[in-house]
């Protein structure tokens, strides 16, 4: 296998290819190649000759590859993730055609051909050997399908000696239909497949050292907020078990991305209780933390999102996340499938609720992208429970989470179980509309809103009793005035 630099390497690459990159979020994904990768499309882009690449991820990936290429005019079009503020800028002026997707869905979607040849897959790999198996490191997400539909693989070893990740992946693909066959998983524990990625080695045209530092998630502090949403939730927890509704060892959780989930998670991992396992699609500091304090039997995630400390106390107590946890493609760790079987309680974060359970994941006022639907709506759809939280308001109380009708669905009603903000939990489960808009305003609402809140709800007969001409008043006061009261 040719050893390139990474400048030799990325220089293969043409104008307006389609790339996959490998990882998941920064997790696994190739910062050296991505550095080189951004320095090349600033040159393109000098002699007039912008690079336009078709990027495909698994979900968000390196600063330098949405960040940066998306600055230097180095990106056509984007899918299925991205959580980075210039990318959304583009997204938003559309610049970049975005294209949102379910991330359980995305595999099969390259499968089927609908994104037309990748040219380039490039990945990072603890170890290549002559036969193509290929050891990942800490994000699996879609590399795997990458390596298989593309026609030429480039890929960046990083070698660490204090963690090494063999061993900790369960690389499983799915079949196509007609030919796709049940998923043998049962288990949180269970593996169903490989350690590695076995590839053409005829299609690795390079590799490269890794030479530049990883990217880490960068997390806030819990807020009050988050704290006092993650009370509201052990609470539930304790009275659905206390009924028989729930084992006492809990379901597997996943738990979404974000502050507030990563907080919610710390909560839940701090009171005392039975052990546990998670079933999700990252696994970000909280869940190690509870992995390594006990609480958490088993997590299998679809990368180590953590942040730089956490990163660092990973590799003292390797030895023991090495058998507590498991890596797979988000093809696995999201596939209704195994989450309807398992019998997830999934709990994401909202950016608004409206009085009848739809929740709005995505975007602002109705029109401006955040991220992306990610994961969210794989685990919603298919989950025992699903459980939304939002803080009650956003932009110093200017904005209220909790809105007459949402500007924009990502969730629909039939699939949101339960809503959580600080002041309280509503559960939906068994309620009318007319009830379900009682019980959010009441407990979840913030007391500044209530009353407008309740002015929306007519008192006409109707299943959904919503006054129409109230419906998107909230979002039009922000967008003319900057507040929505
Ligand atoms: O803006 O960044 O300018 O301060 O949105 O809000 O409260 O910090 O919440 O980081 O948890 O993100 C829904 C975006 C929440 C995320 C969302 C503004 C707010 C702030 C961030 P600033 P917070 P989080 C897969 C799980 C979809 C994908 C998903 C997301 C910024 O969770 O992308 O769920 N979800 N994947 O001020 C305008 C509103 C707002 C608002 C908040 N109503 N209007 N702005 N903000 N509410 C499954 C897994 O297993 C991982």
């Amino acid at each position: 296998m040719q050893k390139l630099m990474p400048e030799e390497a990325v220089a293969l690459i043409q104008p307006r290819d389609t790339v996959g990159i490998g990882g998941f979020t920064s997790a696994g994904a190739p910062s050296t190649l991505g550095s080189a990768l951004l320095a090349y499309a600033q040159q393109c882009w000098k002699n007039g000759r912008p690079l336009a690449l078709n990027i495909i991820t698994g979900a968000s990936t390196l600063s330098s590859i949405d960040g940066g290429l998306a600055e230097c005019n180095g990106i056509r079009t984007r899918s299925p993730y991205q959580a980075d503020r210039l990318l959304r800028q583009k997204i938003n002026d559309e610049s970049v055609r975005f294209w949102d997707f379910h991330l359980s869905d995305f595999p099969q979607a390259l499968r089927s051909g609908i994104w037309g040849p990748i040219d380039f897959a490039l990945i990072e790999a603890e170890s290549v050997d002559l036969q193509g198996r290929i050891i990942l490191t800490s994000g699996v997400g879609i590399t795997p399908t990458l390596c298989h539909l593309a026609k030429k693989i480039i890929v960046e070893l990083r070698d660490d000696s204090t963690m090494q990740f063999q061993g900790i992946h369960d690389i499983y693909e799915v079949r196509l239909p007609p030919r796709t066959l049940p998923i043998p998983l049962t288990q949180v524990a269970q593996r169903i497949g490989t350690e590695y990625v076995q590839v053409d080695p005829h299609k690795i045209v390079g590799v490269v050292q890794g030479n530049r530092p990883r990217e880490h998630a960068i997390l806030d502090h819990p807020t009050p907020e988050s704290n006092r949403i993650g009370e509201h939730i052990l609470r539930f927890f304790a009275m659905e078990t206390h009924l028989g509704r729930f084992p006492k060892t809990l379901l597997p959780l996943q738990v979404g991305v974000g502050n507030v989930a990563n907080a919610l998670m710390q909560r839940l991992t701090e009171v005392d209780g039975p052990q546990y396992e998670v079933y999700s699609e990252v696994l970000q500091d909280a869940i190690i933390e509870g992995v390594l304090s006990g609480r958490i039997r088993m997590a299998s995630g679809g990368a180590f999102a953590v942040t730089k400390s956490c990163f660092q106390t990973m590799r003292t107590h390797w030895e023991t996340l090495r058998v507590k946890t498991l890596l797979r493609p988000q093809e696995i760790t999201n596939h209704p499938e195994i989450i309807r079987r398992l019998g997830i309680i999934a709990i994401n974060t909202a950016l608004e609720v409206d009085l009848w359970g739809n929740v709005n994941s995505t975007h602002v006022c109705g029109r401006q992208m955040m991220n992306g639907i990610g994961g969210s709506g794989d685990f919603a759809r298919n989950a025992y429970l699903t459980i939304f939280a939002t803080p009650s308001t956003a932009k110093n109380g200017a904005i209220s989470a909790i809105v007459p009708l949402c500007s924009h669905v990502d969730h629909i009603d039939h699939d949101v179980d339960v809503v959580v903000t600080e002041y309280g939990l509503a559960d939906l489960r068994g309620k009318t509309p007319r009830e379900r808009a009682v019980c959010i305003i009441e407990n979840c609402a913030h007391p500044n809103y209530r009353e407008a809140l309740q002015a929306c709800i007519t008192s006409d007969r109707a299943h959904i009793p919503i006054d129409l001409s109230q419906a998107h008043r909230f979002h039009l006061n922000f967008l003319e005035q900057g507040k929505m009261l």
